[in-house]
């Protein structure tokens, strides 16, 4: 396998789910070629969000990262392409919805912003999570994932698109 393909992890985050909006976001990634080689309904609970979230966990604003990541099931995903973890952060956008380029997931789906959110004690909803780095990568699919339930198989769209 050429050292470009990659696995990221994904999150569409209880917001998402709760919208319905799950599957338009899901079509964005599978129409640009990525393969979903791992996808899973899960309810996040207090012990995997800190080991999803370490370098968060001693900041002001965990308890309402918290609250937010665990109000509802979560869509966990594992995308394969060509450099996917660059590729997939692109597509997602800025942290904050509000500075989001509008032709990103964050920037067409939400609009929030850290001001508003920290100014009124709402959570910041930001419809998804997609790891930053291909270590990052690693090691949240790690934390999601078990080996049984990630797939290797050839897509239709491979020949064309990698
Ligand atoms: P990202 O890598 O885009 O998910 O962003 P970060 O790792 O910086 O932040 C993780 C999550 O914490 C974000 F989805 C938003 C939330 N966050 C806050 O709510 N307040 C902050 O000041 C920073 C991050």
């Amino acid at each position: 396998m050429s050292e470009h393909i990659e696995r990221t992890f994904v999150a569409l985050k209880p917001d998402t789910v709760k919208r319905g909006i799950s599957g338009k976001i899901i079509d964005i990634f599978e129409q640009a070629g990525f393969k979903v080689v791992g996808m899973k309904m899960v309810q996040a609970d207090e012990e995997i969000l800190k080991e999803h979230y370490s370098e968060h966990v001693d900041k002001d604003f965990y308890s309402r990262l918290e609250e937010y990541m665990s109000s509802g099931p979560i869509i966990a995903m594992v995308l394969e392409g060509v450099n996917t973890v660059e590729n997939v952060r692109k597509i997602v956008g800025e942290t904050d919805p509000k500075a989001a380029d509008p032709a990103t997931i964050r920037g067409k789906f939400a609009h929030m912003s850290f001001d508003h959110a920290d100014g009124s004690g709402r959570l910041h909803k930001n419809i998804i999570h997609a790891s930053a780095e291909k270590d990052e990568a690693e090691e949240e699919i790690n934390i999601w994932f078990n080996e049984e339930e990630l797939h290797s198989f050839e897509s239709a769209q491979e020949e064309f698109v990698r």
